[in-house]
C-alpha cells in the first residue's frame, strides 16, 4: 500500500469527519489523535469508508505521509496546538505543511507562521466553518498562510469544501493569520445574526402570543423570502421541536443561559483596536453574558418594574419583524465586513472581500442566499466603502427602515429587550447623518482637557480658553 497523501492530527468531532470527507473524495489519510482509543474506535467504525492509516504516534504519522506532507491539525485551540505542534516537529521535514483547521487566535496563527518558516517548515492557518455536518459533507474553508503552500494543499482543501453553483466554497484568504481572522469575523457575525433571530422570536412571542410551533411556521415562511439562510431554517426546525418527556416545546424547557467559546469576544476586542463600529456583534456577546447571569435575572424579575403589557394581532406585526430583521441583518454584515477591511488595511492581508462573500455562500453557519447580493456589491464596486451604499441594499433598507422603527419602537413600549435591533438602527441613523452631536463632544473635551478641536470653516486645530476669556487659540 502507498502512503497517504494526507494526516489529520485530533479525531474529535471535526477532525473525523474531515478525515472521512478527505477519504471519500479519493486521498488515503493517514490519522492520529493524542487518545489512542479514538483512533481505534475511528477505525472500527469507519475504516471501511475509504483508504486510513492508523498512526500510534506522532513519528508513525509523519512517517504514513508521502513527503511535502500535509498534516492538518483538528485540536482545541490554544495551547494543545503548540503541544501538537511541538510533537510533531522533530519528524517534520523542510517543506512539510501543517494546517491548523481549529479556531485559533489569529495572533497566535501569526507567532506559529513565524516559528514554522524560521524551521523551513509552512503553516497554513485555516478557519473552517459548518460544524460536525459541515466538516463531513462540506464545509467552508479560510485557509491563511503562503500562496505556494496553499496552491500545494488547495487540490484537496476545494475538492472537500462545500460547492455552491460549481464554485468551491474554499479560497486563498491572505498570508500568515488573515485564515483565522476572516473566521472569527465570521462567527462575530454569526453571534450577530444569531442573536437578531433570538430577538425576533422573543418578540414574537411575547407581543402577540404565538406558541412556539405557530412561531416555526413563520421562519419557515421567512425562509423562502429574502431570509432565506441556513439559520432561519434551524430557527424553524428548533421551535417545532417538541420534547418528548415533557411534551412541551423544547426550547421552553431548555435553560435560556447562552454559553460561548470566545470567537465573538475576540471579533469585538479586534473591532475595538480597530476602532469599528461593529455594535451589532458586540451588542450579541453582551446579550450571552446577560443571559448568563440567571440567578440575578431571576431575582431582579420580582423587584424591578416593566410596562403595562400589551398584545398585538400576529398580523400587525409578523411583517414587520422580519423586516427589521432583515435591515438589522443588513447592518451587522456591513458591519463585519468593514472590520475585515480595517484588518486587512491594518495587518497588509489584501483581503477580496467579494471572496469571501462568495465562499460563506455555502458549507458555513452563516450561509444564506442574501451572500450572492454581498458577492454582486463587490463587483460591481471593488472600492465600496460601505455594503449599506451598495444600491441593493439600500433599496433593502429604505424598504424596511419605517417597519424597523415600529418594531423597536413597539419593543421599547412592551418591554421586551431588542439590543442587536436598535443598536443595528442606530447605526444606521448615526451612518447616514451628516452633522452628528461629536461636535458637542470636542467642545466638552477642550474645555476640560484642552485637548483642542478642528472648526469646520478653517484648517488647523484650535483650543478655546472656556474658562478664562473665551478666546480662542489656535495650536
Ligand atoms: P475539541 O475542540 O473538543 O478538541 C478535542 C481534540 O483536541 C481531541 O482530539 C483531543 O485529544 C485534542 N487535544 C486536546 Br483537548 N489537548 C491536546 C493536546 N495537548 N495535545 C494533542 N491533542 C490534544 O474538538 P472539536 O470540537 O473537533 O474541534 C476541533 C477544533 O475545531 C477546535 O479548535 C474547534 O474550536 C474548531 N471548530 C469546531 C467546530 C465544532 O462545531 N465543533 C466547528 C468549527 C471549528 P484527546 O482525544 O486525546 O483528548
Amino acid at each position: 500500500m502507498g502512503k497517504a497523501k494526507f494526516g489529520v492530527f485530533g479525531l474529535a468531532v471535526m477532525g473525523q469527519n474531515l478525515a472521512r470527507n478527505i477519504a471519500r473524495h479519493g486521498f488515503p489519510v493517514a490519522l492520529y489523535n493524542r487518545t489512542g482509543s479514538r483512533t481505534e474506535h475511528f477505525v472500527q467504525e469507519f475504516g471501511k469508508e475509504g483508504d486510513f492509516t492508523p498512526a500510534g504516534s506522532p513519528a508513525d504519522l509523519v512517517a504514513a505521509i508521502e513527503h511535502p506532507r500535509p498534516i492538518l491539525l483538528m485540536v482545541k485551540a490554544g495551547a494543545p496546538v503548540d503541544d501538537a505542534i511541538g510533537e510533531l516537529l522533530p519528524h517534520l521535514e523542510a517543506g512539510d505543511i501543517v494546517i491548523d483547521g481549529g479556531n485559533s487566535f489569529f495572533r497566535d496563527t501569526q507567532r506559529r507562521t513565524r516559528e514554522m518558516e524560521a524551521k523551513g517548515l509552512r503553516f497554513i492557518g485555516a478557519g473552517v466553518s459548518g460544524g460536525e455536518e459541515g466538516a463531513l459533507e462540506g464545509p467552508s474553508i479560510m485557509p491563511g498562510g503562503t500562496r505556494e503552500a496553499y496552491a500545494e494543499v488547495e487540490p484537496i482543501l476545494s475538492a472537500i469544501a462545500a460547492q455552491v453553483d460549481g464554485t468551491p466554497c474554499c479560497a486563498y484568504i491572505g498570508p500568515d493569520g488573515a485564515g483565522h481572522y476572516v473566521k472569527m469575523v465570521h462567527n462575530g457575525i454569526e453571534y450577530a445574526d444569531i442573536q437578531l433571530i433570538a430577538e425576533s422570536y422573543d418578540l414574537l412571542r411575547h407581543a402577540t402570543g404565538l406558541e412556539s410551533g405557530e412561531l416555526a411556521d413563520v421562519f419557515r415562511t421567512w425562509n423562502e423570502g429574502d431570509l432565506e439562510s441556513y439559520l432561519i431554517e434551524i430557527t424553524s426546525q428548533v421551535l417545532a421541536k417538541v420534547d418528548a418527556g415533557s411534551g412541551r416545546p423544547l426550547v421552553d424547557v431548555i435553560l435560556d443561559e447562552a454559553a460561548q467559546k470566545g470567537t465573538g469576544k475576540w471579533s469585538s476586542q479586534s473591532a475595538l483596536d480597530l476602532g469599528v463600529p461593529t455594535t451589532s456583534i458586540s451588542e450579541a456577546v453582551f446579550a450571552r453574558f446577560l443571559s448568563a447571569e440567571k440567578e440575578q435575572r431571576v431575582a431582579a424579575s420580582r423587584v424591578l418594574p416593566g410596562p403595562n403589557g400589551g398584545r398585538r394581532s400576529p398580523e400587525t406585526i409578523v411583517d414587520a419583524v422580519r423586516d427589521a430583521l432583515y435591515a438589522s441583518k443588513i447592518v451587522a454584515y456591513a458591519q463585519g465586513f468593514e472590520q475585515l477591511a480595517a484588518a486587512s488595511q491594518e495587518e497588509g492581508w489584501e483581503l477580496d472581500l467579494g471572496t469571501l462573500a462568495t465562499i460563506w455562500r455555502g458549507g458555513c453557519i452563516i450561509r444564506a442566499r442574501f451572500l450572492n447580493r454581498i458577492r454582486d456589491a463587490y463587483a460591481e464596486d471593488p472600492e465600496l466603502q460601505n455594503l449599506l451604499l451598495a444600491p441593493y441594499f439600500v433599496e433593502g433598507l429604505s424598504r424596511c427602515q419605517q417597519a424597523w422603527r415600529e418594531v423597536a419602537a413597539l419593543a421599547v413600549e412592551l418591554g421586551i429587550p431588542t439590543p442587536a435591533f436598535s443598536s443595528a438602527l442606530a447605526y444606521y441613523d448615526g451612518y447616514r447623518r451628516e452633522r452628528s452631536p461629536a461636535a458637542l463632544i470636542q467642545g466638552l473635551r477642550d474645555f476640560f482637557g484642552a485637548h483642542g478641536y478642528r472648526r469646520i470653516d478653517r484648517p488647523g486645530d484650535f483650543h478655546t480658553r472656556w474658562a478664562q476669556d473665551g478666546s480662542e487659540v489656535q495650536l
